[in-house]
Order: structure tokens, then sequence, then C-alpha cells
């Protein structure tokens, strides 16, 4: 079993780890009431103030908050701090073709670093090990958050990003790399390239493990990677608003440690929003707590999971959830980046050459995610002669791209083609089974 980063922390006992928990909850609702708007007026239109919190409990009388939030008040209507004290920015995709900004400040960004450095070290790395970050950086946070994660615990970095497979094998061999941290499927498609170029990554690579999320992967893709690599692959769970990356499952691989000293975590009836049992399935929401740029206050990230209180046999007493099972609303992930079909079909809808039926068709090349957007054109759009054609399609492919950040493929076809439904439009056919 792997070290510790912190032990005083991470092994607290759990009487102990709630009580800083509802001395930092405490702090923070008083801290957001005094520093922003926003909450002022939500705690207001939800009739409760600072002093009403008085025990972890009465977490549940606070208001939720939710991605749209961040989109209605873009770009930094729910900061708490002026902008002076932000040190990073990140952005990512918002429900429509507005994006949302997360602001930190230097603790902030120090926060974030050290939840990764407790979760690296639960996976049994450290200072020996050199880590290739396949993660994008830029302003998705995968990649500089794994960075700063694996400098703070003296790994070597490699800040390869995404894209050119071949040289990342090649720098793989040549700098002794033991740890890669990308999306599952981009490790996939990594095993086939490496396969093509003679490379075995178990025989003649060092890598002993890898560090996959960032999309939903299951447990058989875990097995596959595992078996055909010698790897130990382990997942890590993170977004953007909440920071990024930042907790990952230990070397037990019983769950993710979700560290109960910066995040107050609950799982709620996404219906009814009311708490479930622990070990039951339920909409993950987090409170910041201790985050200061953009703290958030029982933000409903999303994304469903079951919650487990009892301690891992790693000694680690903070909450673990299990892996993430699905999503409550309709974002899909592809390639690691978050689409939303309304993004779609607010850059559709603004064509004037294009109908009103459109679907999403999402397929798996191999172990990458392709996009297929099928547009129907109206009648009078629709020209028989192909230059007009391919520039149509050219056009749309070229706004899908500015507004969802990922090339999709687009097929044009004629008014009438896609099924009509009588209920909901089925929008999105998503043939990957993952
Ligand atoms: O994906 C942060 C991240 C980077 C996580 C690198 C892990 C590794 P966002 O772009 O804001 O942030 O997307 C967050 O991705 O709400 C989940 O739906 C999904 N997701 C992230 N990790 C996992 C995972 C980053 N391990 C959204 N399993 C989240 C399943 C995941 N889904």
């Amino acid at each position: 079993m792997s070290g510790y980063w912190d032990p005083h922390i991470e092994r607290m006992p759990p009487e102990e780890l709630r009580t800083l928990q509802e001395d930092r909850l405490k702090s923070l609702v008083r801290y957001v009431y005094d520093h922003s708007a926003f909450y002022r007026q939500r705690f207001k239109e939800a009739g409760v103030e600072p002093g009403d919190i008085k025990t972890l409990d009465d977490v549940t009388k606070l208001p939720f908050t939710k991605k749209v939030d961040l989109r209605d008040t873009y770009p930094t209507g729910m900061f708490c701090l002026p902008r002076s004290s932000v040190v990073r920015y990140h952005v990512s995709s918002g429900t429509t073709g507005k994006p949302t900004v997360v602001g930190y400040n230097k603790g902030d960004i120090d926060t974030w670093a050290e939840s990764l450095a407790r979760a690296l070290t639960s996976i049994g790395l450290g200072r020996s090990d050199v880590m290739q970050v396949s993660y994008g950086y830029g302003l998705f946070t995968g990649g500089l958050g794994l960075h700063y994660g694996a400098e703070r615990i003296g790994a070597a970095v490699i800040p390869v990003g995404v894209g050119s497979t071949e040289r990342q094998i090649i720098l793989m061999q040549d700098l002794d790399t033991t740890a890669i941290a990308c999306t599952p499927s981009y490790f996939l498609h990594l095993i086939e390239v490496a396969d093509k170029m003679g490379v075995s990554i178990r025989d003649d690579t060092q890598l002993k493990v890898g560090i996959f999320g960032a999309e939903p992967w299951s447990l058989e893709t875990r097995k596959r990677i595992e078996s055909a690599t010698g790897i130990k692959a382990y997942d890590i769970y993170g977004t953007s608003e909440i920071s990024g990356p930042l907790f990952t499952d230990c070397s037990c691989k019983n769950g993710i440690h979700v560290w109960g000293d910066m995040f107050l975590t609950e799982v709620l009836d996404p219906k009814t929003g009311e708490t479930v049992e622990d070990g039951e399935r339920g909409e993950l929401v987090f409170t910041t707590l201790n985050k200061f740029a953009m703290p958030l206050i029982r933000y409903r990230i999303g994304d469903l999971s079951i919650m487990e209180t009892e301690p891992c046999e790693c000694g680690r007493t903070h909450p673990r959830i299990m892996r993430i099972l699905g999503r409550t609303d309709d974002m899909l992930i592809i390639r690691g980046i978050n689409v939303f079909p309304s993004q779609v079909e607010s850059v559709l809808m603004g064509i004037p050459a294009v109908g009103d039926h459109w679907q999403i068709i999402v397929d798996r090349d191999g172990p990458l995610d392709v996009m297929t957007v099928r547009v129907e054109l109206v009648e009078a759009g629709f020209s028989d002669k192909i230059r007009d054609l391919l520039s149509l399609k050219k056009k749309v492919s070229k706004e899908l791209k500015g507004v969802l950040n990922i090339a999709a493929n687009v097929d044009l076809v004629e008014p009438g083609t896609i099924p009509r439904s009588e209920g909901k439009a089925k929008r999105v056919i998503d043939n990957r089974n993952i």
C-alpha cells in the first residue's frame, strides 16, 4: 500500500474531519455573503442568512448553484474576489454557446495542486517518477492540473499535451516515462499506434501507471487496458468548476477519495433534491470549503455516483465516490470535451439554409470518438450544385468547431430525411458502448 502525502489530514478521525468541515462551512457562508452580490441575492431568495448555518446538517438550508448560473453571470459574476487577485482563468463550455469561466487566486492553485499531490501519492507515485501529461494544456484544466500536482510530489513532468502520438511513444521510451495522464480513449489509441510502430508498452517502456479520466469509462475498459499493457489504470475525477482534476482512487481501487477538508460532498436524488443514503446512487453536489476566487455553494455538477463514508482499507478517512455512473443532463463528452446538444442547435439555427431537423451521431473509430452532425436542409437551401453544398458544409463545420472546440463531420441531407418523432425529438444517437 502506498504512503500518504499528508498523513495527518488524510487519516483524520471522521469526527475531527466533520468539525473541520463545519468550521469551514460557516466561514465560507459568511465569506460568500460578504463578497458576492450573487450569493446575497440567492440567500435572500432562499430566506437564509449566514447565522442560520450552525452545524453541517444546516447545509441543506443553502440554495443550489448550477452551470447555468456560471453562464448567466458570464464572465465573472460569481467571483468573490476582485480580478486583481485572480492569477489564472480556465474556460470550458457552457450549456449554450456561452462558455463558463473559472478564476483562481494563488491559494486556490495551491489547494488544487495539494489535492492532486495527495491523490498521486495514494497511487504510489513520487519523486522517482516521470509523468507524461497528455491532457490538453490551455483553457482545459487537465494539463495544467496534473502538471502542478506531479511537480508538487517532485516527479519529473513531460508536458507533452495532446496529439503527436508517435512522438509521445518515442518520448515515453527515451525519457523513461513511468506514468501517463490522459483520457482513457486516447490511451487506447496510443496502444494501437505503439503496436503499429512495433513498440510493446509492456516490454519496451517503463510505464507502470495510467491516470485516466475527463470522460466516462467502464471497469471493462480498465481491465482491457491493464491486461494489454501490464500497467495499473486509475480513475481521476474532477470538473473545471470545482478547479479541474482533483481526486483519484487509491491503490486499493475501491472508490475515488474526495478530500473532505477541501470539499463537502452531498449525493442527492436528482428529482427531489433530498439526500440519499450512503451506498445509493444520486447526483453529486459539491461545496468548496477552501476556494476563494470563485467558491461554490452546493454546486450541482450533473454527475451521478454513489458515496461511501466508511474509511478505506488504505487508512484514509475521507469520503469516497464510486465511478461516475452517468449524468443528469444531456451533456456528451467527446474526446474529453463537453458538448451540449443545445450548443449544436444554436449554431445550426443561426444558419438560414439549415432546416429544423438535425441529429448528432457519436461513434467510436477504434478507441476514438467521432461526432457527426446530420443536418437537413430547407427546400430553398437545397441546391443541386455541388459547389454550393460544399461551401455550406464548410460553413456549418467551421461554425460548429468555433463553438464546440472540436471537429465534427457534417452530413447535409435532403429535407424530410431525418425521422420525425411525435414526442421528444431524438437528437442524439450515441453508438459508443461506454
Ligand atoms: O474533465 C476535468 C478533468 C481533467 C478530470 C482531467 C479528469 C482528468 P470538465 O471539462 O469541466 O473537467 O468536465 C467535467 O467530465 O462533470 C464528468 O461528467 C466528466 N468526467 C470527468 N472525469 C470523469 C471520470 C474535466 N473519471 C466532466 N469519469 C464531469 C467519468 C468524468 N466522467
